[in-house]
């Protein structure tokens, strides 16, 4: 195993290549306000897990920076959009997003929208740039149908959709992973997809196969632990209301299998996405680490 401060420092190193490609991509006169709010939707302290996991699947495969940039800022950029829409009144309605007022909240609920809209399209306008993305046409092209398939109507949001249907209405653990692959998964994954197209496909299919089984046991993971931190956390260690879910009269895996039955249910996915790795050797122990920290995280 790499050791936790080794993880630290290339997430702390990652961090900075990313927000530093982040903000030269993003409008920059504040004057509109659209413009502001994307800036503050975007360039607000996330953690910036997923294009951790752009950049950490490249390393193991051994792909250039500049070669996994742009995907690493798709994903971040169709994240921040699906928190500004998922804050709105309509959806989960919070106030409160990465420890500041959520987007419609500080700019109102039409700017909101708009914003999210015209982060979604940066997303694609990255990957199809030839500077941005230095890859060939053929693989921007299918970076674009990895990423447009796992966040639309096959993917996100219909996990969303899923979301907002189960309000108010107990359902099982198998509809309750089932929505959570769509809605948190897919993301994760396409992660996984996005930095084997940039390693130009120099991998055998036993690599792609065990890098997506570890991708859909951590997204799991990840999302058993958000359920555990939102059922005994608080708003400011969140940065986010604690207890919306259960709030919302939503199951989840907390209340499902009670705080300890999900703890064990998220080690168990996390071991199964260490052991997904086991046929990429020690090269993908920076993977096993992020997986770890993405369930030992408190916010
Ligand atoms: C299409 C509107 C729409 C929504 C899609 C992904 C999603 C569904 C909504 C986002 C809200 C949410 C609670 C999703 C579950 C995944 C999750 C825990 C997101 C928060 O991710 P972190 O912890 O956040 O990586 P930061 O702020 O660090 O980026």
């Amino acid at each position: 195993m790499l050791l936790e401060l080794n993880l630290q420092e290339f997430l702390q190193q990652h961090k900075q290549i990313i927000e530093d490609f982040l903000v030269r991509l993003l409008p920059h006169q504040t004057s509109q306000s659209l413009y502001a709010a994307m800036q503050y939707s975007v360039l607000n302290n996330g953690k910036r897990l997923r294009p951790a996991l752009v950049y950490a699947t490249g390393k193991v495969l051994d792909t250039p920076v500049d070669k996994l940039n742009a995907a690493a800022a798709a994903v971040e950029l169709v994240h921040c959009y699906s928190l500004v829409h998922d804050d709105l009144p309509a959806m989960d309605d919070d106030d409160l997003r990465r420890g500041m007022p959520s987007c419609h909240k500080a700019f109102g609920e039409a700017t909101a929208i708009l914003t999210g809209d015209a982060l979604q399209s940066m997303a694609f306008e990255v990957l199809s740039d030839p500077e941005l993305n230095p890859l060939a046409v053929s693989l921007q092209i299918e970076m674009i149908q990895v990423l447009s398939k796992a966040i639309g109507s096959r993917g996100m949001v219909l996990g969303q959709a899923q979301d907002m249907a189960a309000e108010n209405q107990a359902i099982n653990l198998e509809s309750l992973i089932q929505l959570h692959k769509y809605k948190t998964g897919c993301l994760f994954n396409a992660c996984i997809e996005l930095a084997l197209i940039a390693s130009e496909h120099n991998n055998k299919a036993v690599v792609r196969e065990a890098l997506l089984d570890y991708g859909t046991n951590i997204g799991l993971a990840f999302q058993i632990q958000d359920d555990i931190l939102d059922a005994t956390s608080d708003d400011f260690t969140l940065g986010k209301p604690a207890g919306s879910d259960i709030a919302a009269g939503k199951s989840t895996f907390t209340t499902l299998l009670g705080v300890d039955g999900a703890r064990e249910y998220a080690a168990l996915a996390l071991q199964q996405a260490i052991d997904a790795l086991s046929p990429l050797g020690y090269k993908a122990n920076i993977l096993s680490d992020l997986a770890m920290h993405l369930i030992n995280r408190t916010s």
